[in-house]
């Protein structure tokens, strides 16, 4: 009886103080892929992050609090995702979340966040439809509907007049950008001579690749992870493709884990993004060398990303005026921020609103350069 009185005493603390107050810290979550094949995607995200986290506390928010920031790692597995969401929900109270890595996984737990009226803020996550999950869904990272038509402009002033689809049709997001890059060409009126796809698993392409080798498309664009688009590009070039193709990626590939893996094979594959290093504004140029020091080594996409976000999440906590979840999420829907991806808003249907900054990059000697 007595141990029943003192655990209800105890929740009743904990509900009206809250963790947060109590220690003067107020709790963010973010869920990304730390292990696995794809940690390279999250590494990069939390390392931004912690950068931008730097910064903020080194004032604080809400006057003085230091956000404590809680990283899960979500291994690029829909149930630990989830369960990585329950936890910072329920074992951390955290007010907001960042992340998840993927859309497959924004997929499954975007809903439970939305439900438990957390606001979740995608870096990220490019595929159609994830803001739709609910309205306390938002993301900073530029679908890939915004992205790929400006990539197969780029193409087609090259002098590209067909293209061959190859995708991974057991993730959302490589999915989603192939039904991008397919509409796109139609739009844009490339011919499609081929469509095949694969299993993000798969170490085998030669078959799809015979295939298209035969059609001899211009370009080849691949919607897929950073993995598996590496090994369609090795096996691709044993096949004999060369320099009269031109590989087109999406936000999958635009990581410099592409050159790591593929090396040469990757030369002269190009991808759409929100984001160059070389963007010569003073607040890139800082993030650039603040990043440099304290990781030695470069910032990609993902890690600017992030670092924008952590700051548009703290200035949303700082208007909220309280470690309110509900409060946060009205805050979000009113950014106004200048970071490293230039001006952010968010649209009535929390998507960036701008897609002005979107530049082709193109793979040479393992670095992404702007595309001429
Ligand atoms: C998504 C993506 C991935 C490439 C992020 C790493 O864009 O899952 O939406």
């Amino acid at each position: 009886m007595m141990r029943r009185s003192f655990a209800v005493l105890a929740a009743a603390l904990a509900f009206s103080a809250g963790p947060a107050l109590a220690q003067g810290q107020v709790p963010v979550g973010a869920i990304e892929i730390l292990s696995g094949p794809n940690a390279t995607y999250g590494i990069a995200i939390r390392a931004g992050l912690e950068l931008a986290l730097d910064e903020i506390n080194a004032k604080g928010v809400l006057g003085g609090q230091k956000i404590a920031l809680t990283v899960e790692d979500s291994a690029a597995d829909k149930d630990q995702a989830i369960n990585a969401a329950r936890k910072l929900i329920g074992r951390d109270k955290v007010i907001a979340i960042i992340g998840p890595t993927l859309s497959n996984e924004m997929f499954a737990l975007g809903p439970v966040a939305n439900e438990r009226g957390i606001p979740t803020v995608g870096t990220s996550t490019t595929a159609v439809g994830i803001t739709a999950i609910g309205p306390f869904i938002f993301r900073t990272s530029l679908p890939e509907a915004d992205v790929i038509p400006v990539t197969l402009k780029k193409a087609m002033e090259r002098g590209v007049k067909s293209i061959a689809l190859l995708y991974a049709n057991d993730d959302a997001f490589s999915k989603s950008g192939f039904d991008v890059m397919k509409a796109a060409a139609e739009k844009a009126g490339l011919p499609i001579v081929a469509i095949e796809s694969f299993g993000s698993k798969d170490t085998d392409f030669s078959a799809q690749l015979t295939k298209i080798k035969a059609l001899k498309p211009d370009a080849v664009g691949i919607s897929a992870l950073v993995e598996p688009t590496s090994g369609v590009l090795l096996q691709a070039r044993q096949l004999g493709f060369g320099k009269e193709t031109l590989f087109i990626g999406g936000n999958g590939s635009n990581s410099p884990k592409l050159g790591e893996i593929a090396g040469a094979a990757a030369d002269g594959l190009i991808v759409g993004s929100p984001w160059f290093i070389g963007k010569p504004d003073a607040v890139n140029q800082k993030f650039v060398a603040d990043y440099r020091k304290k990781y030695n080594r470069d910032p990609d996409q993902f890690a600017a990303q992030s670092y924008d976000t952590m700051k548009i999440v703290a200035a949303a906590i700082d208007r909220a005026g309280a470690a309110d979840p509900a409060k946060v999420r009205d805050a979000l829907t009113q950014t106004k921020f200048s970071g490293v991806m230039g001006p952010f808003a968010f649209t009535p249907g929390r998507d960036p609103a701008s897609a002005e900054g979107v530049v082709v990059l193109e793979m040479q000697g393992g670095t992404f350069g702007i595309a001429q």
